[in-house]
């Protein structure tokens, strides 16, 4: 069956879904093709934190209702090392601040949006190819062969999907690191124990403290890439975070583990973002270890980017920013790269070398005193902008 739409967007994630979002608003049609089902989608457990610049671009495009509702908007940070807790003061070095609120729901919101306008969005299609010279994408859904024609093709389909492959090797350039560790995450029936952030460096590991709700935490332990859950049964992981976390005055709460799963640690960039009509936006185009908590956030300013640029070229013809698009987010993107693999190498333990951990311990102190060096954190954590 020949179809046609003007952007055809591979991946109803974050970034696929928002640039959706933001196409529909500026009038420009498209069609949103997703492998899974809409319940795995909507239940994946990812991101937690959204900059500033997310959650206003998420207002402006109409989805911020149950954010301001729900979401919890966090002044600060905390690190903790050597039994001592520390707070960087967001709000004061910055003027910004942060909101926790679960991918989980941001792809509910904008999931359920795009179906209220009535807009295309296929879950549990499969056999997807894409056909940048024509350009088209060809797919399966309930048995039935498509053959999606449009002017451009917006590659939103993560770091194992297709779209990036689409483009010849001799044609893309790749960066990337892999880390010697990896997270272990558990989703806790309890309240958190902390009303921000706790980023914990310490001689067994890494540890964070998040969370999802007043009554949901949301818990991080650093373990090794090649580790297995069932070698951490929840009454060792919570071990692992009172060792981690413990600092004078602080007691970290226990609850039912309702999800656990482990997440491999890398940095990957691609580029250019561009390849003729397809476009690659998010975890397509790159992968920043979670610390920094950026990979949603570099998934939205992409498609921030991408639909000013589409946007333009529909309503007047111009191409001017279609043709800055992949510039413009690589320059963002490897901001965003620099400081994630900053804060991961500075609370991970991964060297056993004494005076690289030495290097580490003052440079935690340097931070927990300096004004300019806590500043430095707290911009980037924060955000540095889309453009
Ligand atoms: P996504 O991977 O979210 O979405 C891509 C979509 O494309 C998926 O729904 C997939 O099913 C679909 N797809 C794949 N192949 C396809 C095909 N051939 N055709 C059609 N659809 C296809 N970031 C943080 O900031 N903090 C975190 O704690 C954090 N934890 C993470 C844990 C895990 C296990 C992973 C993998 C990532 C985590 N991230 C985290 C990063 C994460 O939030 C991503 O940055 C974010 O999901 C990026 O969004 P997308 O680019 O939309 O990619
Ligand atoms: C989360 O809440 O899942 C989260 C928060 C901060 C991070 C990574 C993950 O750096």
């Amino acid at each position: 069956m020949a179809e046609r739409t003007q952007v055809a967007i591979v991946g109803a994630g974050p970034a696929g879904l928002f640039l959706g979002q933001l196409l529909q608003r500026a009038g420009v049609d498209a069609v949103v093709l997703e492998t899974r089902s809409r319940e795995h989608v909507e239940g994946r457990i990812r991101a937690g934190v959204l900059e500033q610049g997310t959650t206003d671009a998420l207002r402006d495009a109409g989805l911020g209702a149950r954010l301001d509702r729900e979401g919890l908007v966090h002044d600060g940070l905390r690190l903790t090392f050597e039994g001592e807790q520390h707070r960087i003061d967001l709000r004061a070095l910055t003027g910004r601040v942060v909101t926790i609120y679960g991918q989980t729901e941001v792809v509910k919101d904008l999931i359920a949006a795009r179906l209220d306008a009535g807009a295309p969005l296929h879950f549990e299609v499969d056999d997807v190819r894409v056909d940048v010279a024509t350009p088209a994408v060809r797919y399966r859904h309930e048995g039935v062969e498509h053959e999606l024609r449009c002017d451009a093709i917006a590659g939103c389909d993560g770091f194992h999907g297709v779209c990036r492959a689409a483009i010849p090797e001799a044609e893309v350039t790749t960066w990337e690191r892999a880390y010697p560790f990896a997270w272990l995450g558990i989703l806790a029936d309890v309240a958190p124990s902390t009303d921000e952030l706790i980023y914990a460096r310490h001689e067994r590991g890494f540890a964070l403290h998040s969370m999802r709700s007043p009554s949901r935490s949301r818990l991080y332990v650093q373990v090794d890439p090649g580790d297995d859950v069932a070698r951490w049964p929840d009454a060792r992981v919570w071990e692992e975070l009172h060792a981690r976390l413990a600092s004078d005055g602080f007691a970290l709460a226990e609850g039912p583990v309702l999800e656990k799963s482990i997440t491999p640690m890398r940095s990957f960039v691609a580029a250019p973002l561009r390849h003729g009509a397809l476009f690659l936006a998010g975890d397509a185009a790159h992968i920043v270890p979670p610390t920094g908590a950026k990979g949603l956030n570099l998934a939205a300013a992409d498609a921030r980017v991408l639909s000013r640029g589409l946007a333009e070229f529909y309503r007047g013809g111009s191409a001017t920013l279609l043709g800055e698009y992949s510039a413009r987010a690589l320059a963002r993107v490897w901001k965003a790269a620099r400081f994630s693999w900053w804060f991961t190498t500075l609370l991970h333990r991964f060297s056993e070398d004494p005076f690289a951990q030495r290097l580490q311990q003052a440079e935690l102190e340097y931070l927990a005193r300096s004004t300019a060096a806590s500043h430095a954190l707290a911009e980037n954590y924060v955000g540095l902008g889309f453009d």
